[in-house]
């Protein structure tokens, strides 16, 4: 049996960040994770960091292999029937965004967790959490073929979507909001150089395309298809054609770089929370509380800016016995995350094509899409929302 203040489930982006942020603050943390090292620092998924993500990250001294490889964006392109209409980002907002692989994120994150001594265990299996709504919860777990015991003073639940965490939370206390998309993303990624400095967000009657990267020579690329696609149906070959199609429309002569795909997924779209973050001792962050569909590339922010209000809350716990930040953590949490869903949401209705929605639906699409190329107020509620609003003491 072990102990210790902070019990983290879970080594993603939330509970490395929450390990750092609780280790500054003083305050004692055990991570633990399901998977290997190896995967975990593989696992291809998010690309786009917001501001405050940075600005977190570096004050975490984190942030200088970010710093020297990211890539600072300042606008996307919205791509629509060959028209191509640019959202000047930082002038709408004074802000910019940054496109560095989640992938490199974990691998900084988890190497100064490492060399800073911190205790994080990798291949734990059939965790269990107890007793968290009274004074001392626990988490068992097995490790190295031994079942373990950890006594903590409180348990952070950042396991993600299929984690256990939320599941201890009785389900009459919780509520759940959801909304599954008559779609999902084949994404890849592919070492070709991006023939595009922004991203490319397009709509097209065969259904959208991103364009992103993730460096000068690595390309990644994602698109609509239905939810019951097989990856065995998408060769190479499928996959570019489709992507040069729906991707057309730049300047004489453009098209997409193809190269050699080194990475190949589906993910479902969905938007989900489950509300409330906080069930006694026990606290969620990210993706383990809640998912936005990444058209709005938002979750990786949220789960960051859930675990700076959760660090926060537990800084006064221990600095001040107030329990305050504590008590109001999951509503603080939850007013970020829902301005994410609408704008997720958004992004999402605006450039996917809308199988099964009525010419009605099709035609508000339109609308909106010529509204936010022409509009300066639609363009600059576009921008906010995806450059991220700043991080305050409320949100
Ligand atoms: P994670 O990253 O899922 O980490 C959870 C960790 O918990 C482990 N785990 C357990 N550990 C111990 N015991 C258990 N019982 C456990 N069960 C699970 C898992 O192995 C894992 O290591 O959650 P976290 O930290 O909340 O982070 C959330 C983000 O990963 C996620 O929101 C983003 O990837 C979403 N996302 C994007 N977010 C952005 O901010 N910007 C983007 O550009 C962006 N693009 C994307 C995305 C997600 C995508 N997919 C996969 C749908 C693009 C895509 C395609
Ligand atoms: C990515 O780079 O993987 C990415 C960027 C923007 C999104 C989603 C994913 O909206």
């Amino acid at each position: 049996m072990s102990r210790t203040q902070v019990g983290i489930v879970g080594a993603g982006p939330g509970g490395l960040v929450l390990s750092l942020l609780l280790e500054r603050a003083g305050i004692e943390s055990v991570v633990l994770e399901a998977r290997d090292r190896d995967y975990v620092e593989r696992r291809v998924r998010a690309g786009l960091l917001e501001q405050n993500t940075v600005e977190l990250l570096r004050g975490l001294g984190v942030g200088a292999r970010l710093d020297r490889e990211g890539l600072v964006h300042h606008g996307i392109f919205l791509r629509r029937e060959g028209r191509t209409h640019r959202i000047p980002i930082t002038d709408l907002t004074g802000r910019a965004v940054t496109i560095y692989g989640q992938q490199e994120v974990v691998k900084d994150l988890i190497e100064a967790r490492l060399a800073r001594g911190g205790e994080l265990h990798f291949e734990v299996d059939r965790v269990a959490l107890h007793d968290v709504d009274g004074p001392s919860p626990r988490v068992t777990f097995t490790h190295d073929g031994a079942r373990r015991e950890l006594l903590c003073d409180f348990i952070a639940g950042c396991d993600g979507f299929h984690g256990v965490c939320a599941r201890s939370i009785p389900s009459p206390l919780r509520r759940v909001h959801e909304l599954v998309y008559p779609f999902s993303w084949l994404g890849i990624l592919a070492n070709a150089p991006p023939a595009t400095d922004e991203l490319i967000y397009a709509w097209h009657e065969r259904g959208f395309a991103l364009y992103t990267m993730r460096s000068a020579a690595v390309s990644r690329l994602y698109l609509q298809v239905a939810n019951d696609e097989d990856l065995a149906a998408w060769p190479d070959a499928r996959i570019w054609e489709e992507l040069q199609a729906r991707l057309a429309g730049g300047e004489e002569g453009w098209s997409v770089t193809e190269g050699e795909i080194v990475d190949r997924s589906i993910a479902a779209l969905r938007s989900y929370v489950a509300e409330p973050l906080r069930h006694g001792r026990l606290l969620l962050a990210g993706d383990a509380a809640h998912i936005v569909p990444p058209t709005g590339a938002k979750g990786l922010n949220l789960a960051v800016n859930d675990v700076r209000l959760m660090a926060r809350a537990l800084e006064a716990h221990y600095r001040d016995g107030s329990d305050a930040l504590l008590d109001t953590y999951s509503a603080t949490a939850l007013r970020r995350v829902w301005r994410a869903q609408e704008f997720s949401n958004y992004m999402t209705v605006l450039t996917h094509r809308l199988d099964g929605a009525g010419r009605f639906e099709q035609a508000l699409q339109r609308s909106r899409f010529d509204y936010v190329c022409e509009s300066e107020a639609a363009a600059r509620t576009l921008a906010e929302n995806y450059a991220g609003l700043p991080a305050s003491e409320h949100f």
